[in-house]
């Protein structure tokens, strides 16, 4: 099923969202928040590294089939989803790190940030803002070729900016 679009027939996903466990959904969440509210069409999937290999390798291909713009990934601890996609698939795969208990993310930032020479991930913050951030950052490569996108994309900074602006603490400086 796509997510992300207005009512009427269904648009085909151009952000694939991934997470290693149901527990990942807190975080990732945010990330489908904000595709949606720039009406970017995605689809949601749980495939774990470690639990489900053979369907991560499965999803890896169905990415290129259904010519996702890109994938976004979410995982914990041992965090080896977006790099393996990444070895699976040239669609390019946006990481972000969740945070764990153990580590507070620590662990899941530095496995998906060092890759090998070869095998690219776009790595982004640990948690929340890592998880609104990369979907942004989804929307800010479609919004090279899709003027929608670039419109609600530019209304969302404009928007961000006036809300700083308008604070009450401005006033009288
Ligand atoms: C990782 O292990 C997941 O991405 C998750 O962040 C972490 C813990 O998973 P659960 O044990 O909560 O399913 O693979």
């Amino acid at each position: 099923m796509t997510h992300g679009q207005p009512a009427g027939p269904p648009a085909a996903p151009r952000v694939g969202v991934v997470m290693g466990s149901r527990s990942d959904f807190e975080t990732m969440g945010g990330a489908l928040d904000v595709l949606r509210d720039l009406g970017v069409a995605y689809e949601v999937r749980v495939l774990s590294a470690h639990r489900t290999p053979q369907l991560l390798a499965t999803y890896a291909s169905r990415a290129e089939r259904l010519n996702l713009s890109c994938i976004i990934a979410g995982a914990g601890g041992a965090a080896h989803l977006p790099g393996m996609l990444a070895a699976f698939t040239r669609v390019p795969v946006l990481g972000v790190p969740v945070q764990s208990r153990a580590l507070s993310g620590q662990d899941s930032l530095l496995s998906i940030v060092q890759m090998p020479a070869g095998i690219p991930v776009a790595t982004f913050a640990i948690g929340a803002a890592g998880a609104k951030n990369a979907a942004l950052f989804a929307a800010a490569l479609l919004a090279t070729t899709d003027e929608r996108v670039r419109e609600r994309l530019n209304a969302f900074r404009q928007q961000q900016t006036r809300a700083v602006l308008d604070e009450p603490f401005f006033e009288g400086h």
